[in-house]
């Protein structure tokens, strides 16, 4: 732990703080000091005795609310950095900096003065960024001049990180709308114009509400969860113009069209789809659909808490990033099919000779209950409802070798109900999960240009999610976010530690917790991933408890997955997290995890006489030819969606390694996502979950500039030349970075003039914004005067 109090620094009357299960850490005073206890007594008045080493310092600031930056923080350990949180907290300073990285805790209420065009004005043209509040939008303008400056590795991404609904989403909205406002080409940005001024601006803007109402949706956690991942690369030219984007998604929970837990909710454009027959300021040509909803008697039961949810706003955004009416009244006629599938019922069919159920039901062939949502699905669809009955209700077999034998048979076989509904349910799935890929394309074609010269990449992803029962999609969530921790702590907390050492720096290694033994217990060839995906590729018959075992047995060398000591109905285990522990039960996850599609299901889409819906199959190759599309169908089976998942976050990640990473992290101050309620433990389980102390300790300790010679030399040689009067300035400097830096110099008995030198520097990379690791190579004095 940071700044453990050692016996014989603490003394009496002294006050420190104590470890607290409810608070975090509590202000106590010293009153005893014995050998190996010290005896504290805390504000009720209560004594009790501790170890020395489990009492934290606290902070020398009498005002904790004006320590805009941790890193200021003397001492930094746990318990300051929390009680400096949570007292800005308190007033409304809900961006704190860490270093160089945001610390951004959810206000939960209206904080729009925060986000005003006045407030980006403020940031993009500030001089001297350092006098400014803390805020997103100083993370977003660091990014795009360090992208500007033609220095070193141009492209720049941002991470937005932290725990489902602490406001990654929200952050990645500011960050993006800061990004675009002050790339657009017109010089001047129009303060009193809220209406973004490019055509680009506007689409790239846009395309956030359109991908928020088909991929996120109410969870316990958050009323407008993620169910998505997402990247967006902006593009932009070297004189820092914005010229346009791209998107990428990852891993679409599309499960939730079709089964939603208790208290959670589909997709928001099913809500938004069923409030199109009481919106009376929709457009004309969205009539016929409005009659047809009213007209369907739909048979499903959504309940939103916000039934509007923003469905105008989701309008606007579809016709400005250019859907036509047309395609408009295509997308929700699909998604009305997809919501009549989804109410499609089956039976056991009846014993003709006895006129009732069949003696073992589980074993007779299902039969479709509910006529009419078929017949209306069929004909959204453009599909004929007998192929489309046929398809749902028998599975076709194929004899003889499908790649020698040209004499192969095709036989069809009735499916029991459980089978049925899983054909349904899949159709369904198959549906929204192309329509969400169709989208997402579309907003691409609009958006992207093929020359640009930088990117700076947003990413928001889901955020780390432990509910009652956690599934195969809890899996890839918290997988991902393990994925993007494990490039926090490689790239921040471990390289730039290794960095200091292999460059002779005298430096005492900060510990910090590595994710790695999770990441690797999860997608290493042995681990979870690998016993579940084993199964898909031999093709086994998986029984729950089986997997389950197997999955514990693969990761015995590991302590983090394991059985669960209660509750266990033998097909749940336990993963520890770096953010927490979750239960994860193996029902259905070899099942989702192989994601078959039944050819039947694609010749039928095939079939349809409705060119939207032909266009969102078109990558399923020919319509008339089944055989070939049962061949695309294999040819998809060896790839999971767990090894998928893992090839798209490796590409991701390689994307971010290869740009100058800047992170914004969320913390959610209270589990109710109550405004004013700041829940100190939680919040301190966070920071010690994604190592944020650690970091602030390194940034602090560290040294904050890196260049090479040349950049250096060619950068400040002018400063070389004003060489006198910068000692005079050297001793009137009190800023504590600077002051620091020179401390160092000096301890190295470096000449005041190289002191100096590098304060000034320091200063002008400040102002330029460059976050940077060692300027060691100027301690070499010699060289850098051959340089100069
Ligand atoms: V998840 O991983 O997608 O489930 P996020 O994305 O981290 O989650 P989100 O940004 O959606 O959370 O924020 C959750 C809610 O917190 C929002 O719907 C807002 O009601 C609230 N929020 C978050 N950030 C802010 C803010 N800067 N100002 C005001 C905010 N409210
Ligand atoms: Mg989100």
């Amino acid at each position: 732990m940071l700044n453990q109090i050692e016996n014989k620094k603490v003394t009496l009357g002294q006050v420190v703080y104590k470890r607290d299960d409810q608070q975090g850490w509590v202000l106590a005073r010293v009153v005893g000091v014995s050998e190996n206890y010290v005896t504290l007594e805390l504000e009720d008045g209560q004594r009790i005795k501790q170890k020395s080493s489990t009492l934290l310092l606290r902070s020398e600031h009498s005002d904790l609310i004006n320590v805009s930056n941790l890193t200021e923080l003397t001492p930094i350990n746990e318990a300051t950095v929390l009680e400096c949180l949570h007292q800005r907290f308190s007033y409304n300073q809900f961006y704190t900096l860490a270093g160089s990285t945001v610390v951004a805790i959810n206000p939960f209420k209206d904080v729009d003065e925060l986000y005003t065009m006045h407030k980006i004005c403020k940031y993009y043209e500030h001089k001297n960024k350092e006098e400014l509040e803390p805020h997103v939008y100083l993370v977003a303008d660091k990014a795009y001049s360090c992208m500007k400056r033609e220095l070193g590795c141009v492209n720049q991404s941002i991470i937005v990180s932290g725990e489902s609904g602490a406001g990654k989403t929200v952050s990645a909205k500011h960050l993006l709308r800061y990004l675009t406002i002050v790339s657009t080409p017109e010089d001047a940005i129009d303060l009193n114009n809220s209406v973004p001024a490019s055509v680009i601006e506007r689409r790239v803007l846009d395309s956030n509400p359109l991908l928020e109402a088909f991929g996120n949706a109410a969870t316990p956690r958050n009323d407008n969860s993620s169910r998505f991942g997402k990247f967006i690369q902006l593009q932009f030219h070297r004189n820092g113009n914005i010229l346009g984007g791209i998107i990428q998604t990852y891993l679409l929970e599309k499960t939730r069209v079709v089964h939603q837990r208790p208290g959670e909710n589909n997709f928001h454009i099913f809500y938004q789809l069923l409030a199109l027959q009481k919106e009376p300021q929709i457009p004309d040509f969205l009539g016929p659909i409005k009659e047809e909803i009213q007209a369907s008697r739909l048979e499903c039961s959504l309940i939103s808490k916000d039934e509007n949810h923003s469905l105008l706003t989701t309008l606007n955004a579809m016709s400005e990033i250019g859907i036509t009416p047309a395609s408009q009244v295509a997308v929700f006629q699909t998604l009305l099919a997809i919501l009549h599938l989804t109410t499609l019922k089956f039976l056991p069919q009846r014993d003709e000779e006895s006129s009732g159920y069949s003696e073992d039901q589980d074993l007779s062939p299902a039969q479709l209950e509910t006529v009419r949502a078929k017949e209306e699905s069929a004909r959204l669809l453009g599909v004929s409802p007998q192929n489309l009955h046929y398809s749902l209700l028998n599975r076709s077999i194929v004899s003889g070798d499908d790649s020698k034998s040209s004499r192969r048979s095709v036989f069809y076989k009735p499916v029991m109900v459980a089978e049925a509904e899983s054909r349904r349910d899949c159709l369904a799935m198959l549906l929204y999960s192309k329509l969400f890929d169709w989208l997402v394309t579309f907003i691409n074609h609009q958006i992207k240009v093929e020359y640009f010269d930088h990117n700076i990449g947003l990413l928001d992803i889901y955020g780390f999610e432990s509910f009652e029962e956690n599934s195969l999609e809890q899996l890839c969530i918290n997988y991902a976010n393990e994925r993007l921790q494990q490039h926090y702590v490689m790239h921040f907390l471990h390289d730039l530690q290794m960095e200091y050492e292999s460059e002779g720096i005298a430096w005492k290694c900060v510990p910090y917790t590595d994710n790695k033994l999770c990441v690797d217990a999860l997608d290493g060839s042995t681990g979870v991933f690998g016993v579940l995906n084993e199964d898909v590729y031999l093709n086994r018959r998986s029984v729950d408890h089986q997997v389950c075992n197997r999955i514990i047995e693969a990761c015995s060398n590991s302590q983090l997955v394991r059985k669960p000591h209660f509750g266990t109905y033998g097909n749940q285990f336990l993963i520890t997290h770096f953010a927490g522990d979750v239960l994860y039960t193996v029902k259905d996850a070899v099942t989702k995890n192989k994601d078959n599609i039944p050819p039947e299901l694609i010749s039928l889409l095939h079939s349809s006489s409705n060119s939207f819906v032909l266009q969102l199959f078109s990558d399923y190759g020919s319509p008339s030819l089944e055989t070939k599309a049962s061949r695309v169908v294999k040819s998809h089976r060896k790839k999971t969606v767990l090894s998928s998942f893992k090839n798209s976050l490796d590409s991701l990640l390689a994307i971010l390694s290869q740009s100058d990473v800047h992170y914004v992290r969320c913390i959610k101050p209270n589990t109710m996502s109550r405004q004013g309620e700041f829940d100190r433990a939680f919040v301190l389980q966070q920071l010690q979950a994604c190592g944020t102390i650690q970091a602030v300790d390194i940034c602090r300790r560290g040294y904050p500039a890196k260049m090479t010679y040349q950049d250096f030399a060619r950068r400040y040689q002018v400063f070389t030349r004003m060489k006198d009067c910068l000692g005079k300035l050297f001793s009137s400097q009190s800023h504590s970075k600077t002051c620091r830096i020179s401390v160092d110099f000096n301890e190295k008995n470096l000449s005041t003039f190289k002191g100096s030198f590098f304060l000034i520097v320091e200063e002008h990379l400040s102002k330029m914004q460059r976050t940077c690791s060692v300027l060691k190579e100027i301690e070499n004095h010699q060289n850098l005067q051959r340089l100069c």
